[in-house]
């Protein structure tokens, strides 16, 4: 059996949205509430399958208020007792009229007192109506009190029987009527006992009830006047109670308003404006303080350092350059490695108490911007996202470090060169060194002198001599003017790699977290306005 009436639609759509909201506010959002919603979403699931066949309509009231008489005189058979607080009043009973099955849906109620009433004369036209007869509301028995409060909260409509002397009782108007000010369309009050007043004492009494409801937001119930030893009013009652029957929309109308209850006061989980998002410049200050932390200086200095070093290995006076073997490569160092891996460590010491501090302070004030004017949990939902990876820091980094491309393993082509060169230059030198040892030798024995070429007015050999020893000191002395220059631009450059490499590890470990929380929030309050209807 399902509902037919065009509200299915509705309803079953009210009822996704909020399977929706629950998914998100699962673990986000305080217990108690999700608690509420999980439990309204499962009656309403529930009651909805067994149809709108059926209208439950319980009398719910103080003790002697004439719940037990209105029940009888409804059905025209002393079947609940007067007056009685025997344990039975604990349990509620039910009428039920008409030919249609309703055990599964008492079942479901938990009602076992049952009395079926299959044709009533004459008809009342209470084909399908469900009636109970509740515990007190104000019962001495809080077991009985219990059972009161399931019912009135599952039922399709609620009839309030009020008496004379306890109309406005605190119990009923605070505990009741006041919270379910949201669902005037599926109530009645009734002021029973009526012919204990008279006509002056009943109209004053009326006009302060109406007063009284319309204070807690509930003028659109409708206020009856009845008695059972008169039975003054119950042909209205009657008569309003065929008319809902026969209409089959209480059970949908209780859940819309209970659904529109639940969404009002879910509502202050949207309070505020909307989200921001992460914005730039916050996110720009993280990678800022977790480059920094990730050692970005320390890495530069390495780089250049390296760059220069290795440059006068290779490109150096050959004469000298051997000092430069004795000293330690500022990268190797630091176990930067010419190809990276993130699967070996660095030995950079690790980001210094100063470093972690601004990190957190990038990070407490990135959530802080993000979830500005949000309603609580968010903004610490927010901070908590934020902050998720915050001990695996320094670890993460290393790894980026180690895995960023510092461009340590690309010498430039030059260099080879410039050493080719170097070695030409000694080689030219010690040629020109060679023919004057010769020439020495040749002289300091007597012998005629060879022929000497000369180039201008110098002697080849001591050009040669001269100019290998100068030009190699000059190129040595360029080279390492370039390897400055080209080591400052590969620590520029290095730097720039660590900070994508570092943006793109914030980005996963706080930025994402972050924009999950608030693509929940946005969705939650998407779904929320779905579930308000
Ligand atoms: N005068 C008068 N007494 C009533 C009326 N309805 C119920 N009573 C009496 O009020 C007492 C409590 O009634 P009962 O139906 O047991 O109330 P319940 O506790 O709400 O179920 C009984 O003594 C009834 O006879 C009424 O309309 N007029
Ligand atoms: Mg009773």
């Amino acid at each position: 059996m399902t509902l037919s009436t065009g509200r299915r639609t509705d309803i079953a759509t009210r009822l996704e949205a909020l399977d929706e909201v629950l998914a998100l506010a699962r673990d986000r959002v305080a217990v108690d509430v999700v608690a509420e919603a999980e439990r309204i979403a499962g009656k309403a699931g529930d009651r909805l399958r067994f149809g709108a066949a059926h209208t439950v309509v319980a009398l719910a009231g103080s003790t002697g208020s004439g719940k037990s008489s209105l029940f009888n005189a409804l059905i025209r058979e002393p079947v609940s007792e007067v007056g009685l607080r025997r344990p039975t009043t604990g349990v509620a009973h039910a009428a039920v009229w008409g030919d249609a099955p309703a055990d599964a849906l008492l079942d479901w109620l938990d009602v076992p007192r049952r009395h079926l009433l299959q044709r009533s004369e004459p008809d009342l036209g209470f084909d399908g109506l469900v009636l109970l007869d509740l515990p007190d509301l104000d019962s001495v028995d809080q077991r009985h009190r219990l059972e009161a409060d399931r019912l009135v909260e599952r039922v399709d409509m609620l009839i309030w029987v009020l008496d004379p002397q306890k109309y406005a009782d605190k119990v009923v108007h605070e505990r009741y009527l006041t919270p379910l000010a949201g669902h005037a369309d599926v109530m009645l009050v009734v002021l029973n006992q009526v012919d204990r007043l008279s006509e002056a004492a009943r109209k004053g009494c009326l006009a302060d009830l109406s007063r009284l409801l319309d204070s807690e937001g509930l003028a659109a119930v409708l206020v009856l006047a009845t008695s059972t030893r008169t039975d003054a009013g119950l042909d209205a009652l009657r008569a309003e109670l065929a008319r809902r029957a026969a209409a089959k929309r209480a059970a949908v109308r209780r859940l819309e308003a209970d659904l529109s209850e639940l969404a009002e006061a879910l509502e202050m989980q949207c309070a505020g404006s909307a989200a921001r998002g992460v914005g730039r410049a916050e996110r720009q200050s993280l990678v800022q303080a977790l480059s920094e932390a990730a050692g970005a200086d320390m890495i530069a200095d390495a780089v250049a350092g390296a760059h220069r070093l290795r440059a006068r290995r290779v490109t150096g006076w050959p004469l000298t350059r051997w000092t430069s073997r004795l000293r330690l490569d500022p990268a190797r160092r630091l176990r930067l490695r010419d190809t990276p891996s993130e699967l070996v460590r660095t030995s950079l010491p690790g980001p210094s108490g100063v470093q972690r501090a601004r990190v957190d302070s990038a990070l407490r004030e990135l959530a802080e911007r993000a979830s500005q004017g949000l309603a609580e949990p968010w903004p610490t939902l927010v901070r908590n996202a934020a902050t998720s990876s915050r001990s695996e820091l320094p670890e993460l980094l290393d790894r980026a470090v180690a895995g960023t491309d510092l461009g340590l393993g690309r010498p430039p082509r030059w260099w080879r060169a410039a050493g080719a060169v170097q070695l030409l230059l000694v080689a030219t030198a010690a040629a020109g060194l060679l023919w004057l040892a010769a020439l020495f030798a040749v002289s300091w024995l007597q012998l005629p002198d060879p022929p000497l070429p000369h180039w201008g007015r110098l002697p080849v050999p001591t050009i040669l001599l001269a100019g290998g020893l100068l030009l190699g000191l000059l190129l040595s002395a360029v080279s390492g003017l370039f390897a400055k220059i080209g080591a400052r631009r590969r620590a520029l450059r290095a730097r720039r790699r660590l900070a994508e490499r570092v943006r793109r590890l914030a980005d996963e470990a706080v930025v994402e977290p972050v924009e999950r929380e608030l693509a929940a929030h946005g969705a939650l309050c998407q779904a929320l306005s779905r579930v308000r209807g």
